[in-house]
């Protein structure tokens, strides 16, 4: 590959200021929750790195029991064409790949096998740089004419705006994005039926082992690394190509969002956000203890803590993110907690129709069963993947597992049941919890 080339990838995948790469989120929340900060004050600090890295080999440590929440997530609306891309072996891989990446990478493997050493980076740092984010999206096939009032359908006049030329109906549907949850700027279309997920070696890493696992027909179909104008992509199917003007939920699985590789850095090495703040404030002014009212900041896992306490994370072990019907898209569902409002959420967005409710419990039942026998769901800690449902009109209605950004294996020999309760160091996630709970809210629905 020519010099120049080589150049504008690197910049191109590690520049934060990058067009594509400097999303850092979604907007800011609804109300509720409680202050308090949790195990984040600066007593609490370990700042030993044997400390560290005995959190890292999952003997427990600081135990963490600060109040979670829940922010805003803002529509984003992505459009491009497929333009020039092109697939990357893992030669390029090696050859494009400078001392950054490597460093990159090889700190994702590492603190993701629970035994790392680079204790010299914040804990924003841990799967969490651009190109490893991620989260859950949506497509969006088809725009129709009429344009929605409204903030919420804000994006969908921008992509109106742009689309202004007559195109093929396979042309719209390969340009109509949008993005419910995730970091900004995180999606590309693809070629027709695919997507293209700003590349992260740990996702990339979880695909790869999905293909041989039992889960790989719940997962989309993964087609490799792709460069598109001179960045590093994640190809996988379009999972709203078959649909028509489908509605759309992404439900966010566990009963927490953050790696326990996440707490424990942010005690070594403490970074307070000023936008994660903000969010907060925007749900609740009354959340911010007097201390974060002073430094106008929180730490992450405070946040998101917090943010998984004021929703139904906690509770139910699920969390509603987002949801699209018709040419609108909601994501005010930070405050939904209790287990009556999430049961009346799916039920309008299931539009009250049983067969769609029965063809998604049917789709969860399999989906368990898969779970139970993967080695991957075994070996992994799963944190901020979630399950999105699909149907439209005709009832086709497929629930599928997404977003492995921050889905982690665990050391040789370990295992988790996805059932046990969260206690730091034994890496838990209570997705199957969770999804027991997902499973009957829609039986009470399907019963009704
Ligand atoms: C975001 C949400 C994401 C998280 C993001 C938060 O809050 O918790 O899961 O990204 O962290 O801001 P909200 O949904 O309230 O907007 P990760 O899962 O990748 O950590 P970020 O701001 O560091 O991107």
């Amino acid at each position: 590959m020519p010099k120049q080339r080589r150049r504008s990838l690197r910049v191109a995948v590690f520049s934060r200021s990058s067009p594509v790469c400097d999303g850092s989120g979604r907007g800011g929340g609804g109300g509720g929750g409680g202050g308090g900060t949790g195990n984040f004050s600066s007593t609490e600090i370990c700042d030993d790195q044997a400390q560290m890295a005995e959190h890292f080999s999952g003997q427990a440590g600081c135990l963490s029991d600060g109040k979670p929440g829940r922010g805003c997530l803002v529509p984003q609306v992505t459009i491009t064409s497929d333009g020039d891309s092109r697939e990357i072996t893992e030669e390029d891989l090696e050859e494009e790949v400078n001392g950054r990446l490597r460093r990159k990478l090889s700190n994702s493997s590492i603190s993701s096998n629970g035994s790392s050493t680079a204790f010299d980076e914040s804990e924003d740092d841990i799967l969490s740089d651009n190109e490893t984010k991620s989260k859950g999206i949506v497509t969006l096939e088809h725009l129709g004419d009429s344009v929605d009032s409204g903030e919420q359908s804000n994006a969908w006049w921008k992509l109106k705006t742009i689309v202004n030329c007559p195109l093929l109906t396979s042309q719209r549907r390969r340009l109509s994005w949008v993005q419910l949850a995730g970091h900004k700027g995180s999606f590309k279309a693809g070629d027709e039926g695919s997507i293209l997920k700003k590349f992260s070696e740990n996702e990339k890493l979880c695909f790869e082992r999905l293909k041989e696992d039992a889960l790989h027909s719940f997962v989309p179909s993964y087609y490799g690394v792709v460069e598109r104008d001179g960045e590093l992509f994640l190809k996988m199917k379009d999972l709203l190509a078959k649909f028509d003007l489908p509605n759309v939920m992404d439900c966010k699985m566990g009963v927490r969002t953050y790696l326990e590789e996440e707490l424990v850095r942010a005690r070594v090495k403490p970074k307070l956000r000023e936008d994660l703040y903000n969010k907060m404030l925007e749900v609740d002014s009354e959340a911010p203890t007097e201390e974060e009212k002073k430094q106008k900041a929180v730490t992450k896992p405070r946040y998101m803590q917090w943010r998984e306490s004021l929703s139904s994370t906690n509770t139910l072990g699920f969390r509603i993110e987002g949801i699209k019907r018709g040419e609108t898209c909601n994501t005010d569902f930070k405050k939904t907690q209790s287990k009556e409002d999430v049961i009346q959420v799916f039920k309008d967005f299931a539009e009250g129709n049983k067969n769609i409710i029965n063809s998604y419990i049917t789709r969860l039942e399999d989906i368990k069963q898969a779970l139970k026998a993967s080695e991957f769901f075994n070996k992994h800690e799963v944190i901020g993947s979630s399950l999105l449902f699909i149907h439209d009109h005709t009832e086709r209605a497929e629930v599928w597992l997404i977003d492995f950004g921050k889905t982690t294996p665990l050391l040789d020999g370990q295992n988790l049941d996805h059932y046990r309760p969260w206690e730091e160091g034994n890496r838990e996630d209570g997705y199957l919890w969770g999804l027991d709970n997902l499973m009957q809210t829609l039986s009470s629905l399907a019963r009704e």
